[in-house]
């Protein structure tokens, strides 16, 4: 198998693009499609900069290295959501990799913001399944971060993470997740612009990427992503690609096309009472939780 752009021993096949790639070529290929993905979203504005949330795996990592290497101003952001080693073996990967490249990394720890708690303790206290507090907490952060820093917060959403959360809300018909689910969030009051610069990039030549760059990711999955729904639909979006390659892809950028027609009114925003971030109601989930905490866990929640 030989690599079509260069003529050496190629590393990977992408079948997707009837594409095999040699180790140099993919890094160029990944490079120029993410390059290609900022372009036709309109991702950024010249002198953008750029707060990349990381979280010590290949995705993340590799999209840090990719900004950096086209010539975007970023800064790292790393949460340490206090998950038993998993966090502090995670938090030495995205150490390592800003202190290799000199790069800035910011780090917060949810320890810090909820009286010692991490997210296991959070979930058992408050009842609720730990992905759900942590998205919850991780979002808070990511956006109070970014937009206190006048950043735009980026996120290293890969196509089969964006296919299958599509795929989960189609199931559903979660209208107001599709008409949420872009490339691109747009900043307003109180909330940072979000982007995703690799939704069409896949898992596969993700991972490949970051194995060729040579950069070290932590292979482990947090604990509590077993048994997850979106993993079980990644699955089934593998099968359906083995078949018919391209279908992810497709199934995405075609769902773009249409997805105004999910557009809805925003729901009325007010400032919560505490930290005047918006909210739907008068206090904000963050801060519900921590008056919780503070209170013993008898506050409503
Ligand atoms: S939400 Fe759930 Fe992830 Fe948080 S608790 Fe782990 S699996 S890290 S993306
Ligand atoms: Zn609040």
């Amino acid at each position: 198998m030989r690599c079509k752009m260069c003529g050496e021993k190629a590393l990977i096949r992408l079948k997707a693009y009837n594409l095999n790639l040699c180790d140099k070529c993919l890094k160029e290929f990944t490079l120029r499609r993410v390059k290609r993905t900022i372009n036709k979203f309109e991702l950024l504005k010249e002198n953008d900069k750029v707060l990349v949330a990381v979280s010590g795996g290949k995705d993340s990592l590799s999209l840090w290295e990719i900004l950096n290497k086209l010539g975007i101003k970023t800064k790292g952001f790393y949460i340490n959501l206090g998950i038993n080693g998993y966090s502090d073996r995670s938090e030495e990967k995205a150490l390592k990799f800003a202190a290799e490249r000199g790069l800035e990394l910011h780090i917060e720890c949810v320890k810090d913001h909820f009286e010692g708690l991490g997210i296991p303790e959070l979930s058992k206290m408050d009842k609720r399944p730990p992905c759900s507090l942590c998205g919850m907490i991780k979002r808070y952060l990511m956006n109070k971060v970014a937009y206190e820093g006048g950043w735009v917060l980026a996120t290293g959403h890969n196509l089969d993470d964006e296919a299958a959360a599509l795929l989960g809300n189609v199931l559903d018909w979660k209208e107001g997740y599709l008409s949420r689910q872009e490339p691109k969030l747009e900043g307003r009051e109180g909330f940072s612009p979000r982007i995703k610069p690799l939704v069409l990039c896949s898992e596969r030549e993700m991972a490949a990427y970051a194995i060729s760059s040579g950069i070290d990711y932590i292979l482990e999955e947090c604990p509590f992503s077993q048994g997850a729904t979106s993993i079980f639909y990644k699955g089934l979006l593998n099968q359906l690609e083995e078949q018919s390659p391209g279908s992810k892809l497709r199934f995405y950028l075609n769902f773009l096309k249409i997805k105004d027609v999910f557009k809805k009114d925003t729901p009325q925003l007010s400032s919560c009472v505490q930290c005047g971030y918006l909210t739907t109601g008068s206090l904000c989930n963050f801060c519900r939780l921590k008056s919780k905490i503070k209170k013993g866990g008898n506050a409503p929640l």
